[in-house]
């Protein structure tokens, strides 16, 4: 089933340069880009992010966190792309996260954790509307899907 997931690069992950990794690793993976945009979060949306979080004890060290530098928001497309988003990004927790997810191999902290990615299709669909108006979202081909065998068995000619 074709998804989309949200995919945040942290204010940390931008002031360490990150952000060219974060999105070639998704290229790479195969997975389409359909929005990206560069922002700084205000109070209310970062609130209304991380919602679930607010009775937590980190919520707001967390709130202070997200808005403490800009982000960079993005809409990824594939089958599955929710599932494969946090595999991608690796565990909440950075030592266990393991080597060669984003979050293995960059983090010590769990709050400087460089990424934020959707851990359900509910939660991603949300967080897309907060982040993106729906003319924001595009829609295109890409030529590379043969390469990627998501067209079929056909054999290319
Ligand atoms: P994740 O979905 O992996 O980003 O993790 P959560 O939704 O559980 O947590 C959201 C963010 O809160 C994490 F990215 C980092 C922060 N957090 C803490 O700072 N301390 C904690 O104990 C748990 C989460």
């Amino acid at each position: 089933m074709v998804e989309k997931t949200f995919i945040m690069v942290k204010p940390d992950g931008l002031q360490r340069a990150l952000v060219g990794d974060v999105i070639t690793r998704f290229e790479t993976k195969g997975l389409k880009l359909v929005a990206l945009k560069l922002l700084l979060l205000d109070k209310p949306t970062a609130e209304h992010h991380y919602s679930v979080h607010a009775q937590k004890e980190f919520y707001k060290d967390l709130i202070e966190f997200i808005t403490s530098g800009p982000v960079v928001a993005m809409v990824w497309e594939a089958d599955n792309a929710v599932y494969i988003g946090r595999k991608l990004t690796g565990p909440t927790t950075p030592n266990e996260a393991p080597p060669g997810t984003i979050r293995g191999d960059y983090c010590l902290n769990t709050q400087f954790n460089v990424i934020h990615a959707s851990d359900t299709v509910k939660n991603a669909q949300r967080e897309i509307d907060i982040f993106f108006r729906p003319e924001e979202i595009l829609h295109y081909d890409k030529s590379i899907r043969h390469w990627l065998g998501l067209d079929g068995l056909e054999p290319a000619r």
